[in-house]
């Protein structure tokens, strides 16, 4: 007892350390200790809690990543409605603005804060004494969807609010955005891997927030400013400012580069000095947020059924240029798309350099008229990829002809067929070396086969040579050959297909994946092994047996289908099976007694961690969900249950404790 006394307390001093590191690190950008030190702090704390299970806090640090999927988003009421701000695109516009608020008050000068609008998703997070309990999206403003793991993730959200600051019970909105950074790496390697990238930051965090598994959030580092105390329980505040300031002190991440100023022309005069100090910003901002700063006339002023009328949001313009246009460049991808890239006499644009911009495709590139040696317009809106805008014809002297489309592959010279109606023309060779090359970087990538030292270059070669035609051929890949293609060392060649040599056994999800028929991800991949136990079963499924599986719908099963009739597919799959891919599901042969049966978990348990419960419940047939809903049949309650277990007891769904749930693996009985 005494030990374990001395662990909670060690256990409640290291968390208040590592929550200051935390906020040293991730909010202030300035830490004070070693990457060292502080995983050393962490690794204490983690210990503890492996000893002691039930001393674990929901605010733990150790808490931020949750290894359960969400099975469905549930619905969270919001405390107030959250408003959309209304847009302003020039100087006049904002004065108008100042002359509604002014009139509305009948006051001849109003103070206001400035600050800048962030291109990411407004979320609303609430406190419970001080504990970080829920984090919701703003959906349609009066109701959003329940993202409080992801949200958890974001290490500068504070799991739990600091003392020094009178906040306890509050609800707080701000904006979740990636930096530009981390949308930079993550673009890198999703393209290494085969994957699209996504067009620009905004997209990314979006498409993050609401990924259903924390696990792969917690890979792709988001952040978030907070901007609005939207519910507190003892008002006090007079001003925005001084709520913007007691959010900082609570631990919030609050934007700096936001101004208390006197009057419009004051805001008019900030707002101008950000329009080109804002691309150096490693966030996107798409414009300025104007609020009137005292709270007694923004309730004064209150709201139309869609906007505050005390606020308002200034657009900066779409920064646009005109350069050269070099070249037209014709790309082919995986499936023989030709796709035309504007090569650009690099300009500098929105903060980066810009070479390229998308012609999107033939239509387009004969609708703009397009020619090589235009000078043209180019854009960039928030957006990454920028745009060809149009062309400047006066600026044609007469050497710039009419753009060609290629009605033949670029790289193999093949015929390239606009087929069933498509804009797009193909490639018709499926051994055209650009196919095969894209092919076989999709099939090494990391979420595929994972055959490291296949780079580029070495494909550039064993494609050239035509030593390689399909992702078959690898595994028949010699000494001699690897050598003959590419200087390669000893021990490189034979790491290499040592790394090819295992890739036969990643399993029948990572080849689905790697096979690139269309429409089919990782998950997907993931959602058909869950279904069939070998790829000739998958082969086999007609199109509406398909479309029965849940989170397959007509267009994925199309693919499928279309993808394993046709010859050369169904050539390359029976090779890699003579080769020894393995593309049969193993599964051990345990009782499905708890088929389709749906769990969640709260709390902490003495003899499995969380991980470990969850596989047992798999192992036996069952879903582990992260929401407690109409659909849960069973609740399984360690120490220290969360708010899931009110919600059960609400919906009566049946309650286990772990003794229960013990005995109900070993007797494999539902009777728990
Ligand atoms: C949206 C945003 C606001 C702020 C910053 N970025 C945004 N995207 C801010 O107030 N600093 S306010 C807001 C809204 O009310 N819809």
């Amino acid at each position: 007892m005494e030990n374990k006394e001395k662990a909670e307390k060690r256990a409640q001093e290291l968390r208040e350390e590592i929550r200051y590191h935390d906020h040293r690190y991730y909010v202030l950008d300035d830490p004070v200790i070693s990457d060292h030190e502080y995983d050393m702090l962490v690794k204490e704390l983690e210990k503890i809690e492996e000893e002691y299970p039930d001393l674990i806090t929901p605010d733990s640090p150790t808490q931020r990543i949750t290894a359960f999927e969400i099975d469905e988003f549930s619905t969270v009421e919001h405390m107030s409605k959250m408003l959309s701000l209304d847009n302003t695109y020039n100087h006049e516009e904002l004065k108008d603005f100042d002359g509604r608020v002014r009139r509305g008050l009948g006051v001849d000068k109003v103070e206001y804060v400035v600050e800048p609008k962030i291109d990411g998703l407004g979320v609303a997070l609430y406190y419970e004494d001080r504990v970080f309990v829920r984090g919701a999206t703003r959906g349609d403003g009066e109701r959003g969807e329940d993202i409080t793991p992801n949200l958890k993730t974001i290490h500068s959200i504070p799991l739990r609010l600091n003392e020094d600051s009178v906040l306890d019970t509050v609800e707080v909105r701000g904006e979740v955005f990636m930096p530009r950074s981390e949308f930079d790496k993550m673009n890198e390697e999703r393209e290494k891997e085969g994957k699209e990238p996504f067009a620009n930051p905004r997209n990314a965090a979006a498409g993050t927030v609401r990924n259903k598994d924390p696990m792969i959030v917690a890979e792709r580092p988001m952040d978030i400013f907070l901007y609005t105390l939207s519910y507190v329980e003892d008002e006090g505040f007079k001003t925005h400012w001084e709520a913007l300031e007691e959010l900082d002190k609570a631990g919030f991440k609050v934007n700096e580069n936001t101004a208390k100023l006197n009057d419009i022309e004051e805001v008019i005069g900030y707002i101008d000095d950000w329009e080109d100090k804002k691309d150096e910003l490693n966030y996107e901002i798409d414009g300025m947020v104007v609020k009137v700063n005292d709270l007694g006339y923004q309730d004064k002023l209150g709201a139309t059924s869609k906007n505050p009328r005390w606020a308002i949001a200034y657009k900066y313009p779409a920064m646009r240029k005109t350069t050269r246009l070099n070249e037209i460049e014709i790309h082919v991808g995986r499936t023989g798309k030709l796709t035309p890239i504007a090569i650009l006499e690099p300009v500098q644009l929105s903060g980066t350099t810009v070479s390229r911009a998308s012609l999107h495709n033939e239509d387009e590139i004969e609708r703009k008229d397009v020619r090589e040696g235009d000078t043209v317009l180019v854009e960039k809106a928030g957006e990454i990829i920028p745009q060809v805008i149009k062309v400047i014809k006066e600026k044609r002297d007469g050497s710039q002809e009419k753009f060609d489309f290629p009605k033949a592959c670029p790289v193999c010279g093949s015929d390239a067929k606009q087929i069933g109606g498509e804009v797009a023309r193909r490639c018709i060779n499926v051994r055209c070396p650009a196919q095969i090359k894209q092919r076989l970087e999709l099939w090494g990538s990391r979420g595929a086969m994972d055959i490291e030292g296949m780079g580029p270059k070495l494909l550039d070669k064993l494609v050239e040579k035509g030593v390689v035609k399909s992702v078959a051929d690898l595994y028949r890949l010699g000494k001699i050959q690897l050598t003959s293609v590419e200087r390669m060392g000893d021990k490189s060649t034979r790491n290499l297909l040592k790394e090819i040599e295992e890739s036969k056994d990643m399993g029948l999800d990572r080849v689905l994946y790697g096979l690139g028929i269309k429409y089919v991800g990782s998950h997907v991949a993931q959602v058909l092994t869950d279904n069939y136990d070998s790829i000739d079963e998958i082969m086999e499924a007609g199109q509406e047996e398909l479309e029965g599986i849940d989170e397959i719908g007509p267009k994925i099963a199309e693919s499928i289908v279309s993808f394993f009739e046709d010859e050369q597919n169904r050539k390359v799959v029976e090779d890699l099976r003579n080769s020894g891919v393995k593309m049969e599901v193993e599964r051990e042969e345990v009782e499905q007694f708890l088929d389709g049966k749906k769990f969640v978990l709260t709390g902490s348990l003495e003899n499995y961690t969380r991980d470990e419960a969850a596989a047992e419940i798999q192992r036996y047939g069952g879903r582990v969900t992260s929401a407690v809903s109409g659909a849960t049949d069973y609740i399984l309650v360690g120490g220290n249950p969360g708010s899931k277990l009110d919600k059960a007891k609400e919906l009566g769904t049946t309650i286990l404790d772990e003794d229960d749930f013990i005995k109900m693996i070993e007797e494999r009985s539902l009777e728990g």
